[in-house]
């Protein structure tokens, strides 16, 4: 019968709280060196970026929705801007291991630069 085993049934129960717990732990624990907030399934989809290394934006080409934030990540140890070739964003200069973010409010296509190294280039797409 099912009444006949009480305890280990409580037990269980309690070493499965545990259990999550931990896993919580973990999970915040991720979120917080990731940056990325701990419940968020799609944190990409959400929070689209672009990362620059070796003097160069990654991905080439981002496509987002209109009205998104976009961060922009330098992981070289040169400054860089990320700025829309008609205007439309600009971050201005992003030192060396800093971000920064520009909202890209309307639909369209836009190649922007880096104004310090003009080789560099890249495109959002806004949808
Ligand atoms: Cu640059």
């Amino acid at each position: 019968m099912l009444e006949g085993m009480p305890t280990p049934s409580r037990r269980s129960l309690a070493s499965r709280s545990a259990a999550l717990g931990a896993t919580a732990l973990l999970a915040l624990g991720l979120g917080a060196v990731t940056g990325v907030s701990a419940g968020a399934a799609t944190p990409r989809a959400k929070s689209p970026s672009v990362t620059i290394k070796n003097l160069a934006f990654s991905p080439k080409t981002l496509t987002v929705k209109a009205g998104s934030k976009v961060t922009v990540k330098n992981k070289d140890g040169t400054t860089h801007t990320f700025t829309a070739n008609k205007g439309a964003f600009d971050t201005g200069d992003i030192d060396g291991g800093s971000s920064a973010t520009v909202t890209v409010k309307k639909p369209g296509t836009y190649a922007y630069h880096c104004n310090i190294h003009n080789f560099m280039k890249g495109t959002i797409k806004a949808t």
